[in-house]
């Protein structure tokens, strides 16, 4: 039985993030081996993060099953556990007491457990990846929901009073960079405290005095000029750690690192623009799946798929369909990689948007989404519900509210959704950019710049006039391997043909923005709806390179072109 310790060393080194969080504040990793019972009562050790797909036993499994774990905690404190993604629905209890629900595997959540003891202690976790009315956004689909607790988890030992949030927002100013800090700040106490909140970015320090009454949230927000600061773009993405401490009177009692960056996006006229300059999107649709390890994808693999994609030419990736990993955005951030991040929806129809818990799940992953990812220079658009139902007036009332919410939340990156509904889409003039999906040469096989044209000019006078317009999704499938001199559909050769022609005509039109090929890497996917049923190897196989990241012929096209591009 494996037991963590909270040691009493300040702030140990944790994989959560690419970089420390926090040197006064304790925080362990859980990963390792947990225990695992399967709810008929058989019993496994799983690896956290993991899916539990990749035991033998578990390969098709659905349905729930429990984790369970001991930890020792050396002094008494309060204990916050951190999840970074569960799949697909957790109930976190510790020492058998609930502490947290949480549905959705693509946001995180915590759970805080006040004055706990020292000694030893045990979480349970019960995961579902059950598919039920219940769930109106994990459904069978063209990817696979896994099981598991498939990101990382942390344990932190906190003071009585705790940063609970530190967002920062670049702005470019005429008279140079300044940014915008929002924090806040949880009183756990039942006594009202006199804080001071010590922030420094770069050549910057600012101290703002912030009193937080007992057992309640402050929110501090200033700005400032930030002198002598590089801005980050794709060539140079210089980053900057902001780190916030919370003193009481002489004694720092809490510290939040957070790394930044000083862009701005925007848009002018059909272009989008980075730092005042327009920038063209080429890349990639990337599902978090890999070979046998499933969405609990490690980072040496997140490592070569970015170099894989920049390798390809590409500077832009697409969280196809749900929001990813942190680790990965973190990797983005490093290498100047454009992020277009989307809540978690997939090619819903009205029927299952009508899920009486769509709303309120769609919701509160956009609201984690933003909450946990604001901080991220490479994000530079938020996009929703992958090609549902924006052709009729009650989906565009939840289109709507979805893009309203996430203004609300955020005014500093432009919106956008990838629509299928071509010619009938009501939408268009909701987001800020026009992005749609379209198979020229494999679902669609008409003349394709006639087809082109008319999708653009379609566009043009459904709302989106003006606006940037992004081929979110084109490609073929190919099976690794399968060469055919004949050039047949599911050759390498006929994926490498149409890929080349898209890319080709996309080139010389330039109306465009941005194009993302669909897709980076084969994905697995569930079989029981009849159309994906048909699926070669029950899995998607429009990748560039396979599910274990072997390139097919198509990833040399898109290499060759992608330069050219933009
Ligand atoms: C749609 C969808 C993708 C994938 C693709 C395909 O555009 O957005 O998730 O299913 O079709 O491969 O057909």
């Amino acid at each position: 039985m494996q037991i963590e310790k909270i040691s009493g060393k300040r702030g140990s080194r944790s994989m959560i993030r690419l970089f420390e969080q926090h040197r006064v504040r304790e925080q362990r990793e859980l990963d390792g081996m947990w225990n695992y019972v399967r709810e008929d009562g058989r019993q496994y050790t799983i690896p956290v993060p993991g899916c539990l797909e990749q035991h033998p036993d578990l390969i098709t499994y659905r349905g729930k099953g429990t984790y369970y774990k001991k930890v020792f905690v050396r002094r008494k404190g309060n204990i916050r556990l951190e999840f970074k993604g569960v799949s697909h629905t957790a109930d976190v209890y510790f020492d058998g007491k609930f502490l947290v629900h949480h549905y959705n595997a693509f946001t995180g959540f915590d759970g805080i457990v006040a004055d706990v003891e020292p000694g030893e202690h045990e979480i349970r976790v019960c995961v579902d990846n059950s598919f039920s009315e219940a769930s109106a956004l994990h459904v069978p689909n063209d990817y696979y929901t896994y099981g598991g607790i498939t990101r990382p988890v942390s344990m932190e030992l906190l003071a009585d009073v705790y940063i609970r949030k530190v967002h920062f927002t670049p702005i470019r100013a005429a008279e140079g960079w300044r940014g915008r800090i929002e924090a806040e700040i949880e009183n756990l106490s039942r006594k009202d405290l006199a804080l001071e909140l010590k922030m420094t970015l770069a050549d910057t320090q600012v101290t703002e005095a912030v009193q937080v009454g007992a057992e309640s949230i402050s929110r501090v927000s200033c700005e400032a000029a930030c002198e002598n600061v590089e801005e980050w773009n794709p060539r140079t993405p210089r980053l900057y750690f902001l780190n916030a401490e919370l003193w009481e009177k002489e004694q720092i009692v809490d510290d939040y690192i957070e790394r930044v960056g000083f862009r701005e996006i925007g848009m002018n006229g059909g272009r989008l623009l980075l730092n005042g300059k327009p920038v063209f999107l080429k890349g990639f649709n990337r599902h978090e799946d890999y070979g046998t390890l499933g969405c609990a994808i490690p980072l040496p693999v997140m490592a070569q798929d970015m170099d894989l994609m920049q390798e390809a030419g590409a500077n832009a990736v697409r969280t196809c369909h749900y929001p990813n990993d942190e680790r990965f955005l973190d990797l983005c951030d490093e290498r100047g990689m454009l992020v277009w991040e989307e809540n978690h929806a997939r090619g819903l129809s009205l029927k299952q948007m009508q899920n009486p818990n769509f709303e309120k799940q769609c919701e509160d992953c956009i609201a984690e989404m933003i909450a946990q990812h604001y901080n991220h220079p490479s994000i530079v658009i938020w996009g929703i519900l992958n090609e549902c139902v924006s052709e009729v007036p009650e989906g565009r009332k939840m289109y709507q509210k979805q893009y309203e919410q996430i203004k609300s939340l955020d005014t500093s990156r432009p919106t956008t959704s990838a629509t299928c509904r071509h010619f009938t889409d009501i939408c268009l003039d909701l987001p800020d950019i026009v992005s749609f999906n379209l198979y020229l040469g494999w679902y669609v096989n008409e003349p394709m710049k006639e087809r082109f044209d008319q999708q653009l000019d379609w566009i043009a006078q459904a709302g989106g006039a003006g606006k940037p317009v992004i081929v979110s999704e084109f490609g073929a499938a190919a099976m690794y391997g399968y060469r055919d001199r004949g050039r047949c559909k599911w050759s390498e050769e006929r994926q490498a043909d149409v890929i080349r022609e898209n890319l080709e005509l996309f080139r010389e039109d330039g109306r465009l923005t941005g194009v993302f090929v669909w897709q980076f890497a084969d994905c697995r996917i569930t079989e029981e709806i009849e159309y994906f049923g048909s699926r070669p190897r029950s899995h998607n196989n429009k990748g560039v390179v396979d599910e274990y990241r072997r390139p097919k012929e198509a990833f040399d096209v898109v290499k060759e072109i992608f330069p050219t591009m933009g």
